[in-house]
């Protein structure tokens, strides 16, 4: 017979397996170039995980493209000066985006495809995390606002083909290292989509991205805006002070928004 003790284990074991893989997590479902949505893009122009997990492991080779980084059929086609426009769903598309708890920053880095990521080819396109003078003032709480996007303009860039990685960080976790516990760490949201760039204005001059950002690589623990307590009360996790990880945006890049509506 089995005692109370067991079930009293099995339940608790079964909970602790089925919370934290429900509640939280977040994907892209498709992008839009110009206003105009270019369909369901899981699997078919997005090298979509297959689940909306998060990547913890910061030195692992998930942080390129999360854990399906091979090519998909298709390619979304751009010019420079379009605007790309990422949109995030949390179960099924326009929902609640990404649970309330996940409070952080949203990046966009490019990369030649032609590397597929690997090596010192990330250039900063994006970045937005901490607005304190906005009611929204952590760039996940505006992406909810925004029915989960959030834009970049393509830089003048050669004509070619691309990956545009954009990343959610989520923080509710990161006062601990995940390498100390795995329950715990910094939450990534990665998605690699795959983009034509086709630049008209060659002829002026396009600018070659500089790269150098190695991802995995670039972040590690000793990174500002990987380790913070979104609850802390110090002066030090003044949420003003946060600094999302990698570089500054490259002063090549044109901008972009989480427009909230
Ligand atoms: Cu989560």
């Amino acid at each position: 017979m089995k005692s109370p003790l067991f079930y009293l284990l099995a339940a608790a074991l079964k909970s602790h397996i089925v919370i934290p893989t429900v509640l939280a997590h977040s994907r892209v479902y498709g992008v839009w170039v110009n206003e105009v949505f270019q369909g369901d893009g899981r699997d078919i122009y997005i090298r979509s995980p297959p689940t909306n997990e998060p990547v913890k492991d910061i030195y692992s080779n998930d942080m390129t493209c999360n854990v399906h980084n091979r090519a998909v059929p298709k390619t979304v086609n751009v010019a420079t000066g379009d605007k790309l426009t990422f949109e995030w769903y949390h179960e099924s598309r326009k929902d609640d985006i990404i649970n309330d708890s996940h409070k952080g920053a949203i990046q966009v880095y490019i990369a030649p495809s032609a590397s597929n990521g690997t090596g010192a080819v990330w250039t900063k396109l994006f970045s937005d995390s901490f607005d304190g003078s906005l009611n929204n003032k952590w760039a996940t709480d505006r992406l909810k606002k925004a029915k989960g996007q959030h834009y970049i303009i393509i830089p003048n860039i050669p004509t070619g083909d691309y990956l545009f990685r954009a990343e959610i960080t989520a923080l509710h976790q990161a006062q601990v290292r995940y390498d100390q516990d795995h329950d715990k760490g910094a939450e990534f949201y990665i998605e690699c989509v795959q983009v034509r760039v086709q630049n008209d204005r060659e002829t002026l001059g396009s600018v070659a991205l500089p790269g150098g950002t190695s991802l995995p690589g670039t972040y590690s623990y000793d990174s500002h805006g990987i380790i913070w307590n979104l609850f802390g009360s110090k002066e030090e996790w003044d949420p003003r002070s946060y600094v999302p990880p990698g570089p500054a945006v490259w002063e090549g890049a044109k901008g972009g928004k989480i427009e909230m509506v």
